[in-house]
């Protein structure tokens, strides 16, 4: 077999803080185990097929600039080959950055045909071949997802398309690409909406559009449970791009609608770190409405930039903002069959092959390096201790009163007339940001 990454001939290694090599890892150490399991159970990375081996650089403005052989511009049978060269030189990735997984999307791995039964057919050999490769390195697949946008086809959307014929094409496309996530052991299946939103309500039937997607989500669960597939379905929420308005826009909305088609339980959030800043929110915020709304699945790893307001996808560089959102993962009790997924993409001038290492290694150690300062600050109590005291007032007779239901508006009123003024106390926020500044220094 063919060597694609001929620069980086060897696993990249942890070699800790003080290597000066750039093809090594100084936090992600995969073995150490951290607050009860090793980082590698904690992190659960996975590459983003779509991003890492199936873009070349292209722009709204101007063509691809990557360095990607392995990318032609066939369809049909004709286009197996490159896909299979794709494949070859995705798998050599994954087993020389160390990765436990991978996530695809159907058109990422397979060509696509020109009637729904040739694409259904190429897909099934490309899983074929993938099932090969995962045996042969041990990468297993943290989720699977049908993309039901790029094809002109979808412009309208898919489950939420006026037309039923489109939303019967996109629940077969989806039917096949979660039996190709279940042969292939997925741990999860992935629902991001993609167009399923609207640009304006001249042409719009907002709660039609709803309810399709409810019912359609809900065929997914069945068919999930009639082929015993035991991953978890997400959804991930994105407050617009493509479309200006996206049904599915934060963790709140998403929460809300499975409640209303009474889906908890049964789905549960990808989230999104640069998905969370185009909402308005902190990552960390939707990772706590998740916990809180019993929503929590897994994540995209990646970030934002300060000043584009647009889906950059870069590779995670913040270890404050991973912290925080480590912080919520590790209070919630980790991931179950959720992991990180680096949805994330080179800028379009790191043309080298190698560039790809680079990033992730980048990602990687951030990731690993907020790990370990949120498993301190846990540890520790050095933050939950200050929040716990502050809470500390429901656990006395009032707020257990109030919690049991034993108070009511009138007798709070009642209660009023006689009390004292309630006394105030410091929030500490800045005293507690610079205890997490002081983790981030001085954890090894
Ligand atoms: C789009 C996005 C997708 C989903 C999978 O912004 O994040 O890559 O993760 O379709
Ligand atoms: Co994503």
């Amino acid at each position: 077999m063919s060597e694609f990454f001929t620069t980086v001939p060897e696993p990249i290694a942890y070699e800790g803080l003080d290597s000066d090599n750039p093809l090594a890892f100084r936090w992600y150490d995969a073995d150490r185990v951290v607050a009860g399991k090793t980082m590698a159970e904690h992190l659960r990375f996975a590459v983003a097929y779509w991003h890492s081996f199936a873009w070349d650089g292209l722009d709204i403005f101007g063509a691809g600039t990557l360095d990607r052989p392995w990318i032609d511009g066939t369809a049909g049978e004709a286009a197996l080959p490159a896909a299979k060269a794709k494949m070859a030189a995705a798998f050599e990735f994954f087993e020389k950055l160390g990765v436990p997984f991978f996530c695809f999307h159907d058109v990422d791995i397979a060509p696509t045909g020109s009637t729904f039964k040739e694409s259904a057919v190429l897909l099934d050999q490309m899983v074929d071949e993938a099932q090969g490769h995962m045996a042969r390195t041990g990468t297993q697949l943290l989720w699977g997802t049908a993309n039901l946008f790029s094809n002109p086809r979808f412009q309208a959307g898919a489950a939420t398309n006026p037309d039923p014929e489109l939303f019967a094409y996109a629940a077969a496309q989806v039917c096949h690409c979660l039996e190709a996530t279940n042969r292939l052991g997925g741990a999860n299946y992935v629902l991001w909406g993609g167009r399923e939103g609207y640009e304006t309500l001249l042409n719009t039937d907002l709660a039609r559009e709803l309810d399709q997607l409810g019912r359609f989500l809900t065929m997914v669960v069945e068919h999930k449970h009639e082929i015993g597939f035991t991953g978890t379905i997400l959804l991930e929420p994105k407050p617009f791009e493509p479309t200006k308005h996206q049904y599915d826009f934060d963790v709140a909305a998403c929460q809300a609608f499975l409640a209303k088609y009474d889906l908890l339980g049964e789905v549960f959030v990808n989230i999104e770190v640069n998905h969370a800043t185009l909402a308005g929110h902190d990552f960390h915020h939707e990772i706590a409405a998740a916990v809180a709304g019993g929503v929590f699945g897994s994540i995209d790893a990646n970030a934002g930039d300060d000043r584009l307001g647009w889906d950059v996808d870069r590779f995670p560089v913040s270890v404050e903002q991973m912290t925080l959102g480590m912080l919520e993962i590790l209070r919630a009790g980790g991931f179950t069959t959720g992991g990180l997924n680096f949805d994330a993409k080179l800028r379009r001038q790191s043309i080298e092959r190698d560039d790809l290492f680079h990033a992730h290694i980048g990602g990687m150690d951030t990731m690993a390096h907020a790990l370990l300062v949120a498993a301190a600050l846990l540890e520790d109590a050095a933050i939950d201790g200050f929040r716990a005291e502050r809470y500390a007032g429901w656990q006395q007779p009032l707020g257990q009163q109030i919690l049991n239901d034993e108070h009511t508006l009138a007798s709070l009123h009642d209660r009023a007339m006689g009390a004292p003024e309630p006394g105030r106390s410091s929030g500490r926020q800045e005293h507690l940001e610079n205890i997490v500044a002081k983790y981030i220094d001085r954890v090894r």
